[in-house]
């Protein structure tokens, strides 16, 4: 068999039903000869945030992966896996590298050399028999500890070689670590005796599918419960003892119980310092739970620590807090949930005339209140992008199941959005998959939504067009003035409609409704629909000083 042969046997082996990828990579055809469904889309970058949203809503049970061309086609990848590095997301990366005789002589790019800071693997392979071990390595590592792209970079020539008889594969093992049971002890004496403790979950819950046990842990403790952005959808919003997210934008009722916590316990985050995730307040008792130890006393001093598994972790903590507690509630959850029940409705109460105007242009608030209301939140996944939508919807954005909010921004690349709400549509077709973005957001991608008409991934995306970089009014006053340096201008919805999909341009607040009816509809039947609303340059924020 040829190198490019046995590494889509492998990736069949290893459970992968789709390749994304670009030309030129022989891997692509092999995939294709070995039943993998290829797609192509029309920038390395989109197909790359298409992988990682494959990962992220299947619990990195199923593995995006992708292959691009040497050269080029390496060089234009990089924003994604970045991205993916950026927001600890496990792909596979595939690149073709130059001919043997090439591979480390400049210019030409070595992926092996200029990945290593945005990969937790990365290895070259320059023998057609080392190509089973090297794919055994890296599923081993994106499947294990800390979830990261990783990188396996095949020289063209060595893909058209013949793998020698007689190579075996294996699928890589997911494993799970659980804390040292001394140091749950610990923790658990900590949560019980902490008089007003917040629990902040990350993303590792999402891996870990620990949903359940997180909701069981906070109705143990009768404690309130925020998640990063990553961690968004790990706890139903709906729920009493819920703050909403954290992010750049934030609660009222998040904002106060941050502020008047004596204890805040993270659970599977990383507590890294960014200006999208909410400040730690300062001098509060920090127990941090993650899987990586070098995110231990990274950005925040923990008093306590443990290093494992979510679920396992919390499975340990739910048995020594029950202990604790000999089975009596704490009788604190009326108190607390009244509490924060007060502060979202005095909170909401200060935005209801912003999520409900009638103002033209429209209120982007107004919107995204609207498409709450309209779609069944429950079977919906639904992403931001970078700029205004990601701090107008991330507070507001109430979901009531795992996965249904892709959250993300530990650096935010504009038109991420576009991809991973394709990705999520190829990995959960039932789902409405939503990308609510800028109109500077589409600039970077737009040209991919061609790729979800053609590919058959029948999106919603939500264009607010202000015209405007609006985000950047404050900090470009005088480019503004003088060069109108951001402004932007396109009509979407014409553009939409040239690539084949869905569009439809809404000015009115009354039309708003219907016209997101209608396009479900065109969803369901199988169209990418693109509703691009007509915004005011929005600058208000729910930010807490
Ligand atoms: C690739 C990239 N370059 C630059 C930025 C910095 N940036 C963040 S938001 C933004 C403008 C956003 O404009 P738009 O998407 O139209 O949203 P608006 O604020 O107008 O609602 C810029 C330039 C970024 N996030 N990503
Ligand atoms: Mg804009």
């Amino acid at each position: 068999m040829k190198a490019a042969a046995v590494v889509a046997d492998i990736l069949k082996r290893e459970g992968v039903q789709f390749l994304i990828g670009y030309p030129v990579n022989p891997v692509i055809e092999a995939a294709a000869e070995a039943d993998i469904r290829t797609i192509i889309v029309r920038q390395e970058r989109t197909g790359l945030h298409m992988c990682d949203a494959v990962s992220r809503v299947t619990s990195g049970e199923r593995i995006g992966v992708f292959a691009m061309q040497h050269g080029p086609g390496t060089e234009n990848s990089f924003g994604g896996v970045a991205q993916a590095y950026g927001d600890s997301v496990p792909i596979v990366v595939l690149p073709g590298g130059y001919p043997r005789r090439l591979l480390n002589i400049p210019p030409n790019f070595s992926s092996f050399l200029n990945y290593q800071h945005v990969t937790k693997w990365a290895e070259q392979v320059i023998l057609a028999d080392a190509v089973p071990d090297a794919m055994r390595r890296a599923f081993t590592q994106v499947r294990n500890g800390r979830p990261r792209p990783v990188l396996v970079e095949l020289p063209v020539d060595v893909l058209r070689e013949e793998v020698a008889d007689g190579w075996t594969y294996t699928p890589a093992p997911r494993l799970r670590t659980a804390p040292d049971p001394r140091a749950v002890a610990e923790v658990a004496a900590a949560l019980v005796a902490a008089e007003r403790p917040v629990i902040y979950a990350g993303q590792g819950v999402h891996y870990a599918r620990a949903w359940k046990q997180l909701r069981e842990l906070a109705e143990l403790l009768e404690a309130p419960v925020t998640t990063s952005l990553q961690g968004k959808s790990a706890f139903p919003e709906m729920h009493p003892l819920s703050l909403g997210s954290g992010g750049r934008s934030i609660s009222k009722q998040l904002h106060h119980c941050l502020t008047n916590a004596d204890l805040i316990f993270g659970i599977g985050c990383s507590f890294s310092t960014t200006n999208y995730g909410v400040a730690m307040p300062k001098g509060k008792r920090i127990v941090h739970a993650t899987l990586d130890p070098a995110d231990i006393n990274k950005d925040v001093r923990a008093e306590l620590a443990l290093v494992g598994d979510a679920g396992l972790t919390l499975d340990a903590l739910i048995t020594e807090v029950s202990d604790r507690l000999r089975g009596g509630p704490r009788g604190r959850a009326a108190a607390v949930t009244q509490e924060i029940k007060q502060l979202k409705s005095e909170w909401l109460g200060e935005w209801m005339p912003r999520l409900t105007s009638d103002a033209t242009p429209l209120s982007p608030y107004r919107v995204i209140w609207d498409l709450l209301h309209t779609v069944d939140v429950a079977n919906t996944i639904i992403t931001h992008d970078a700029g205004s939508p990601r701090d107008q919807i991330s507070p507001f954005w109430e979901p009531v199941a795992p996965l249904t909010y892709i959250g993300w921004g530990k650096t935010t690349q504009l038109g991420y959005g576009l991809g991973l709400t394709m990705g999520a549509k190829l990995a959960a077709p039932d789902k409405l998959c939503v990308n609510v973005w800028g109109d500077a957001a589409i600039g970077f991608t737009g040209m991919d939504f061609e790729t979800a008409v053609r590919e058959r991934l029948p999106i919603l995306s939500v264009l607010l067009n202000n015209f405007s970089m609006a985000i950047e009014l404050k900090v470009m006053k005088v480019a503004t003035e003088k060069y109108r340096s951001t402004d932007i201008g396109g009509n979407y919805a014409d553009f939409a409609k040239a690539l084949g999909g869905w569009g439809e341009r809404v000015t009115e607040p009354g039309a708003i409704v219907p016209a997101i009816k209608r396009a479900i509809d065109k969803t369901r039947e199988g169209t990418p629909a693109l509703l691009e609303f007509i915004t005011e340059k929005a600058v208000d924020f729910s930010i807490f000083p």
